[in-house]
């Protein structure tokens, strides 16, 4: 199978404001040291690093009416949403490096309003142990690195659901969920009232990663941008011990390569997050590492002759 790729923008998000645990600012620069631009130019593909964006420092303070620097968030997102939708513009296919998951607010903002602009459908595949679907009512936090799809869903603080120009941004039937085995009991209520689609551990073994991605790619044809969001928690805490909020039971080496190999099947993917990369709780850069050899698989290097 021969592909092509779209010319590719690589920029970091150093930050880890949408968090408590502190760490995730130094996802970037893990993931170049770990060889993520030579990995996708050794693919063939024209790929720039475009550098860092920059918004305020981590103030470390308590929540406010439910959210924890909200004006920071606010100030960081914008900065992504200006810098993807150039990206977009420009016939390019955005990459964020993260920081932490609040970052997918901007991100997937300017991919929704790109495909408002272009005529094109959006399908988000959401990889995470979360549902990431929390509300001022009901987070446990107040960490809106847990709020991200419910505010592209149209519910939490304006700046954030404005984002695109249009609100909601996206619906819930836009959104494949998958590995998820953490949902708060609010959480879990609100994502069952608004009918998100969730790939969850349990659905996985019973039926397998295969079957639920043909599930979760079911209806992506030509006509559509596919947005991944990949928050490296959903791995296995054991082959990704560096991010904060580990869930045991995740998706395994096997699974996650077959879940980047049929994206990468689809030859529609057109923006990426990566994203909760925290390399003070790595072992070695482990975890940077193992997410540029998925990153591979996302553009076609199989484990097989297939390629
Ligand atoms: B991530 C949590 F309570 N649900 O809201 C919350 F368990 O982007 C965790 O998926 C959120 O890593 C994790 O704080 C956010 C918690
Ligand atoms: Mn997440
Ligand atoms: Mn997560
Ligand atoms: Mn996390």
């Amino acid at each position: 199978m021969s592909r092509s790729y779209p010319p590719v923008s690589v920029f970091g998000v150093p930050t880890d404001i949408g968090a408590s645990r502190r760490g995730v600012s130094m996802g970037p620069e893990a993931l170049r040291v770990a060889g993520l631009v030579e990995a996708i130019a050794d693919r063939g593909i024209d790929v720039r690093d475009l550098g860092d964006v920059h918004g305020p420092r981590n103030p470390t303070s308590p929540p406010v009416d439910g959210y924890r620097h909200l004006e920071e968030v606010v100030a960081w997102n914008r900065a992504v949403f200006e810098m993807s939708t150039r990206e977009l513009q420009a016939g390019r296919m955005p990459i964020l490096l993260g920081g932490d998951h609040c970052l997918g607010i901007g991100s997937i903002a300017a991919v929704a309003a790109h495909c408002r602009a272009t005529g094109k459908k959006l399908r988000v595949l959401w990889l995470d142990a979360h549902a990431d679907f929390n509300t001022r009512e009901i987070t446990p936090s107040g960490n809106i690195h847990g709020m991200p799809v419910a505010c592209l869903c149209g519910l939490g603080p304006e700046p954030l659901t404005t984002m695109a120009g249009h609100v909601p941004a996206i619906t819930p039937d836009q959104v494949r969920q998958i590995g998820i085995r953490s949902v708060d009991p609010g959480e879990k209520k609100l994502v069952q009232e608004h009918g998100l689609d969730i790939y969850d551990m349990r659905y996985i073994d019973e039926v397998g990663m295969r079957r639920a991605m043909e599930e979760a790619l079911e209806g992506v044809d030509a006509d559509t941008h596919l947005h991944v969001s990949f928050d490296v928690d959903m791995l296995d805490p054991s082959i990704a011990p560096g991010t904060g909020t580990r869930v045991p039971g995740g998706i395994n080496y096997r699974e996650a390569q077959l879940i980047m190999e049929m994206v990468a099947d689809t030859g529609c993917m057109g923006s990426l997050d990566l994203v909760e990369v925290n390399p003070a709780l790595d072992k070695r850069n482990a975890t940077a590492r193992l997410a540029v050899d998925l990153v591979e698989s996302l553009f076609g290097k199989s484990t097989l002759m297939r390629d």
